[in-house]
């Protein structure tokens, strides 16, 4: 549903796929960003002796014998577009958002990591340690379930789109009267599948089961609204709605694996609990500044995409610290 995970076709800020430093369109008169600010920041990975597996708008996926390495970049996508100016830290707040969460959900479902520590990733990769530290993962290369496990707990995106039209998200027949934002009596299952458009289509649980048969349907939604349950449950006493989100799954060598990142701003509708006003579009935990500047520039939504003035880029930056901070209880380690 949201940013991340396209195979290969995703926009990239368009021209080539090639990402470059600030371009500051609708910017011109400001400073550059300081060095030390520009030196944090990556925005596209190069390792030109592995093969690329997949590349998102935010990730690199790299293949390595039978493994695979994934990096987060710091890139950052608005509107569809990913914007020419990346955000400092974010690549590694993924990241270690996502292993945070697979460690905490381990009792109910393994995960595709096999380490995050790059002191004993394979020598080929000793050159891009540096570069790989914090933000970048080695996973067991699963074959991936065609599915996007998306668990919601309120009305929001597309989900509230299908409901006031059809009183229904994915065939799922929801009680007359909710507003934009409103808590879901509980938690359902709205699988997606990902459209050649790059946005992904909601389909029917029927038409899931038509995919994957009904075994695997089955073991799916149950696994996701475990996931999601544990996982709000758990942010809502840190002052974090997780209004939706979207897991991903594969097939490992010994059975059901949870993939890709997990439970991050970038996968996931997160919001500010003490902000919650329900009737409304809720306010993004993470990119609200991005899209009230972008907003404000009045960009026509087409490529190329602009970059961020400095400030814009370190009060988004210090959200996804926050929410970091917040999860876990840790600072983000430097
Ligand atoms: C994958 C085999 O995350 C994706 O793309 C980001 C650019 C989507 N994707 C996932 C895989 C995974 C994972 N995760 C895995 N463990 N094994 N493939 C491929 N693309």
């Amino acid at each position: 549903m949201r940013g991340g995970s396209e195979l290969f076709s995703a926009p990239l800020t368009k021209p080539g796929g090639r990402l470059e430093y600030a371009t500051f369109l609708g910017n011109e008169e400001k400073l550059p960003q300081m060095p030390s600010t520009l030196d944090s920041v990556l925005l596209r990975t190069d390792f030109p002796e592995l093969p690329l597996h997949a590349s998102g708008k935010v990730r690199d996926v790299y293949r390595l014998d039978g493994q695979l390495l994934f990096v987060a970049t710091d890139r950052i996508s608005a509107f569809d577009f990913v914007l020419a100016s990346g955000i400092p830290h974010k690549g590694r707040v993924l990241t270690q958002l996502s292993l945070f969460w697979f460690d905490f959900l381990k009792d109910l479902v393994p995960s595709h990591l096999i380490t995050a520590d790059v002191d004993g990733y394979p020598a080929l990769l000793r050159p891009y340690v540096e570069q790989l530290r914090g933000r970048s993962m080695m996973v067991v290369r699963a074959d991936m379930v065609p599915i996007e496990c998306v668990a919601r707990g309120y009305l929001s995106g597309s989900g509230w789109k299908e409901y006031k039209q059809s009183g229904e998200v994915c065939g799922i027949k929801l009680p007359a009267g909710l507003r934009e934002s409103d808590q879901l009596p509980e938690p359902i299952f709205t699988p997606a599948i990902k459209a050649t458009s790059g946005h992904d289509e909601n389909i029917s649980f029927e038409e899931m089961v038509k995919r994957t048969g009904p075994q695997l349907a089955e073991t799916l939604r149950d696994l996701t609204l475990r996931v999601y349950r544990k996982a709000a449950d758990y942010a809502l006493t840190k002052g974090i709605i997780i209004a939706d989100t979207k897991f991903e799954f594969g097939q490992g060598p010994a059975g059901l694996l949870l993939a890709d990142e997990v439970l991050t701003p970038d996968s996931s509708r997160f919001w500010p609990a003490d902000r919650y006003h329900p009737g409304r579009a809720q306010d993004s935990y993470d990119k609200q500044y991005v899209r009230d500047y972008l907003e404000s520039i009045r960009w026509n939504k087409q490529p190329p995409a602009p970059g961020l003035p400095p400030e814009v880029a370190a009060r988004t930056s210090e959200k996804y610290l926050e929410a970091y901070r917040r999860l876990t209880g840790r600072e983000l380690e430097t």
